[in-house]
């Protein structure tokens, strides 16, 4: 009798089988796409979105080095090196990096804001193709960046693909532009959110577990040296660092540049000459930056004088 039972039942799924592949069929290859689709035509070059981002997500390494803890603070860099060439072309002064409870990060910065029009033939915000295809981000503002310190803002679309969660808020053109994402994907076309008279980026992302497999937390002691460090090389610059964690804030800004960089790197050395021997030129249309200064290991093997040179 139940025998018979699950004879029907398997004959009842067999027959509604065919009919369940027809509609499958006839879906994107791409389920994630359907969720999000609000037109026709953004659901089309989403899917191929999709693609590119995916190729991140399974082979994470290529485009950050490691899924370990350092390949966690490498987001942070990809997103602050975005900031610091804002402020190399300069439109901005001053960034924010906070790390949140949770163990997301924030990224602020008073430049000029990511382009948020429509681009031609795309139908999309362009603040929406810097975030989900890959080498986009120096596409924008023809000429680009003369100088640059990253890889010309290429790293915001591999960091989305890499967060479970990702929100980036454009100040420009009278008002504040957002748009959130999960692992690379727009939950929804840009939104304009309410009027601002600043202009300005701010970035929150949530670095994803599944790629994160060790750990999601964030060592704060490597991520402020290394927020000190842009700080010196980029003189002027001031980067405003918070851990919301333990309440702990740092103002990177060094008027001095790396001068002030060898300053710091011999504050408990002794030194044979006070200040930095220090050159900042443009020579045939590149700068030069250089800060040396020369110390002894110790007080009696003079013999032992090394100059730093960075
Ligand atoms: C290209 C063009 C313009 C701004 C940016 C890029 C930009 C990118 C990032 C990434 C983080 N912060 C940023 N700030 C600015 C502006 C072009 C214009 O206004 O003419």
């Amino acid at each position: 009798m139940a025998e018979t039972e699950v004879t029907n039942e398997q004959k009842a799924q067999q027959q509604a089988a065919p009919e369940e592949k027809i509609e499958v069929n006839e879906l994107p290859d791409n389920d994630e796409a359907i969720e999000t689709k609000t037109s026709q035509e953004y659901d089309a070059s989403n899917i191929r979105v999709l693609e590119g981002l995916e190729a991140v997500r399974m082979r994470p390494g290529m485009y950050i080095g490691s899924t370990s803890q350092r390949g966690l603070h490498h987001c942070i860099y990809e997103i602050v090196d975005n900031s610091i060439d804002e402020s190399l072309a300069g439109f901005c002064t001053d960034i924010y990096v906070t790390i949140n409870k949770d163990n997301s990060v924030t990224v602020e910065d008073n430049g000029r804001g990511i382009p948020v029009d429509i681009k031609p033939g795309t139908n999309k915000s362009a603040l929406e193709i810097v975030h989900t295809v890959l080498h986009a981000g120096g596409k924008f503002g023809d000429g680009g960046y003369k100088v640059s310190g990253g890889l010309h803002g290429v790293g915001a679309s591999v960091v989305n693909a890499l967060s479970e969660k990702y929100i980036v808020e454009v100040s420009r053109q009278g008002f504040v532009w957002r748009q959130e994402y999960m692992r690379g994907e727009p939950v929804a076309p840009v939104e304009k959110i309410k009027e601002t008279d600043k202009t300005g980026t701010k970035t929150t992302f949530w670095p994803d577990p599944e790629i994160f497999t060790e750990t999601t937390e964030i060592d704060a002691d490597v991520v402020s040296n290394r927020l000190r460090e842009m700080a010196f090389l980029n003189k002027g610059l001031k980067i405003i660092f918070a851990d919301l964690r333990t309440d702990s804030n740092e103002i990177y800004h060094y008027v001095g540049g790396i001068g002030s960089y060898v300053e710091f790197l011999n504050q408990n050395r002794n030194v044979l000459h006070e200040k930095p021997i220090y050159i900042d030129k443009v020579v045939d249309g590149m700068q030069i930056e250089v800060a040396m200064k020369a110390f002894c290991h110790s007080l009696t093997t003079s013999t032992r004088i090394q100059a730093e040179l960075i």
